[in-house]
């Protein structure tokens, strides 16, 4: 996410932070480059303009002082104009009525069928109700239901027509204690008379409590024109950006507050229902920029742990009980938060490692080859079973000699650890 236009800001920043001096000359330089970063990024042209005007204002006004670098200074303002164009504070869905309504709304394949899920696992606390709102397109109902049942919640088909539909789930909301409801509303590949009078149906009669704009962070500056429309015609209360993996150069994201005015609310790099991220201006700031993500990174982990179970698990540790069933565990943790490599763009400074995903498949492979007996107790693992265990993950003998080679290593570690043996760490 955001790649392209990161790489080559930190890039810049670490030149400037170079430099002893940064005269008048040299500011402007670093200016027009970020101008060209942002335009390449596909960032709309009015916005980049009245960001560098920002940013050089903010540089006029501050004073360089011995006690901070020129070139931190830029970078620092920068940073502070960049949260500002994403909105400043994380914007908050009120969504305080029971149930609360949610209406998912964008043109067709912008991927609102697939955010109701996301939602609905995001939202499962309150018991999620998803509605299938597209009386024309049976596929479309039927892909809901499939979704909610990877969600695990209740699932509402079209019955008559859309207002009939949505007032018939707010009903059936009410008796069956559902917290949420929210509405899967039929997309189209352009706005026209018979989707508006739609949405404008449920925005009259069904007043929900958010609605909120689905927009594909592939298609770039285009997305903002969509939202340019749909504004003009709609109560809309923010948006949500998918699609932002692969290529997509996201400069939408950075101008669509500008120019609508619209917060964002979401944004989703993945077609897994785990994939979404609720939309921090100052993490994802600093993201770009380079800084890293570290509390984006530690809600991510506690939303798939339970804290009891990382406890233990640090405990065992540091026994040196920590056996090859606890790192299959910690492993499918990880998984679960999605592949490795996005995981790691948001660790300050890892962000350019790359990450072989095949890695972490061959050893699952091989521990769940190995018998629960082997898993406690990795040193009953002889030479036989070494091949037994190979043959049965597909491996060779050396993938399990290696993985149990670095499985002893840690576990020694964590031993001396316990016994206050630290090895000891060679300075700098
Ligand atoms: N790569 C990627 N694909 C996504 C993402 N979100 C959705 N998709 C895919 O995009 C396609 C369209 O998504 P849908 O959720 O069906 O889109 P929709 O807006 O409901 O489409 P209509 O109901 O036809 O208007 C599907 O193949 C999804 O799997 C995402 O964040 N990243
Ligand atoms: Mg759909």
């Amino acid at each position: 996410m955001f790649e392209l236009l990161s790489q080559r800001l930190v890039e810049l920043q670490r030149k400037l932070l170079g430099r002893g001096r940064l005269g008048p000359q040299e500011i402007n330089r670093a200016l027009a480059e970020i101008r060209t970063i942002l335009l390449d990024a596909d960032v709309n042209y009015k916005v980049v303009g009245q960001f560098i005007r920002a940013v050089e204002t903010r540089l006029k006004e501050q004073n360089i002082t011995a006690s901070i670098k020129p070139g931190e200074l830029v970078n620092y303002t920068v940073y502070q104009e960049l949260v500002h164009l994403l909105g400043d504070a994380t914007p908050k869905l009120e969504l305080n009525s029971v149930p609360a309504i949610i209406s998912l709304i964008g043109l067709q394949g912008t991927g609102k069928t697939t955010l109701a899920g996301k939602l609905a696992v995001r939202f499962r606390n309150r018991r999620p109700l998803l509605v299938a709102c597209d009386p024309k397109r049976p596929a479309a109902v039927s892909q809901l239901q499939a979704i909610a049942q990877r969600a695990q919640c209740d699932f509402q088909p079209v019955t008559g027509d859309v207002l009939a539909t949505c007032l018939a789930a707010r009903e059936r909301a009410q008796t069956r204690n559902h917290g949420i409801i929210i509405l899967d509303t039929a997309g189209r590949l352009h706005i026209d008379e018979e989707m508006m009078s739609e949405l404008l149906a449920i925005e009259k009669h069904v007043h929900p409590d958010a609605t909120l704009l689905v927009l594909d962070g592939m298609i770039g500056q285009d997305a903002v024109i969509q939202a340019t429309e749909f504004t003009r015609q709609l109560k809309v209360t923010g948006c949500c950006f998918t699609k932002l993996d692969g290529d997509a150069r996201g400069g939408a994201v950075l101008s669509v507050r500008q120019v609508t005015g619209l917060p964002v609310y979401f944004i989703s790099a993945g077609e897994k229902l785990e994939d979404l991220e609720e939309f921090h201006p100052d993490r994802i700031a600093a993201r770009i920029l380079g800084m890293g993500d570290i509390r984006t990174l530690a809600e991510k982990v506690q939303s798939v742990t339970q804290p009891q179970q990382q406890q233990e698990l640090a405990q065992k540790f540091l026994k040196g009980k920590f056996d090859l069933e606890d790192f299959l565990n910690q492993l499918r943790t990880v998984r679960k938060m999605g592949s490795l490599s996005k995981l790691l763009a948001l660790v300050p400074g890892a962000g350019n490692i790359e990450v072989d995903e095949r890695e972490f498949i061959r050893v699952e492979a091989i521990i769940q080859s190995m018998t629960p007996e082997e898993r406690r107790n990795p040193d009953i693992i002889n030479g036989s079973r070494r091949q037994r265990i190979a043959r049965g993950s597909g491996t060779s003998v050396a993938d399990v000699n290696n993985l149990l080679k670095e499985f002893y290593q840690a576990r020694e570690l964590a031993r001396k650890l316990s016994s206050g043996k630290l090895p000891k760490m060679r300075r700098r």
